[in-house]
């Protein structure tokens, strides 16, 4: 995918959540959508058999509303539930095997945090980077120090494909991860786990300059 392209669709990144059991993973989609987020990641790190189905409808609800559709970590689910793309982290597969896997216009998507990290990663197979965090999360246990709008920065000024910031992002510090290069930005809980989702997902499509798409 070329990279005006890809950059266009990382501008509001809609990553689902697995830990907020009243919202449904189906119900965040449709309002994240329906507010003009550009791409939609499926993320689950509790996975059972069972989320399949909701992946697959997850997927479905993407097609039909004309947004792109990106697995997290799994590249065979991906695959098998037809996704535009995977996502996949340090430790998943790497990306020359998922560009194997989905094909060539398929949307990979890879997660780099450190320079170190964007250094060894081969970002041939790549279309975008996700850095992080930028802020400060709780929704990623596992999440490295934040690197900051200067850590950001720096990673973008050398990444040669476009970068998602992500990590601790919301309406406001948005519009700071833009002016320091970012493509897009990816959220959660900004939108999942906001006392008013649906204010939330509007703020950030405002932030993004992206209009809802409404119906
Ligand atoms: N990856 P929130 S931070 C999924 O640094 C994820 O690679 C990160 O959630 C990374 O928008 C993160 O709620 C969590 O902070 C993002």
């Amino acid at each position: 995918m070329k990279p005006d392209e890809i950059r266009d669709l990382l501008r509001f990144y809609f990553i689902t959540d697995d830990g907020v059991a009243d919202f449904p993973v189906l119900d965040q989609v449709r309002l994240a959508v329906g507010s003009g987020a550009t791409m939609v990641q499926y993320r689950n790190k509790s996975f059972g058999l069972d989320a399949y189905e909701e992946v697959e409808a997850v997927c479905r609800f993407c097609r039909e509303s004309g947004v792109p559709f990106v697995v997290n970590d799994d590249v065979l689910l991906a695959k098998a539930v037809g996704a535009d793309g995977v996502h996949v982290g340090q430790d998943d597969a790497l990306p020359r095997l998922a560009r194997r896997v989905m094909g060539p216009p398929a949307i990979i998507g890879v997660s780099v945090s450190t320079m170190a990290e964007l250094e060894r990663t081969d970002l041939a197979f790549c279309d975008y980077i996700g850095t992080g965090p930028t802020f400060e999360t709780g929704t990623k246990v596992d999440a490295k120090p934040a690197h900051g709008l200067a850590g950001l920065r720096d990673i973008v000024n050398r990444s040669p494909v476009p970068a998602v910031a992500i990590g601790g992002i919301g309406p406001v510090n948005a519009v700071d991860c833009f002016a320091h290069g970012a493509a897009g930005v990816a959220v959660i809980s900004c939108i999942t786990r906001s006392g008013d989702p649906a204010e939330a997902a509007a703020a950030m499509a405002a932030a993004c300059g992206v209009s809802a798409r409404g119906g």
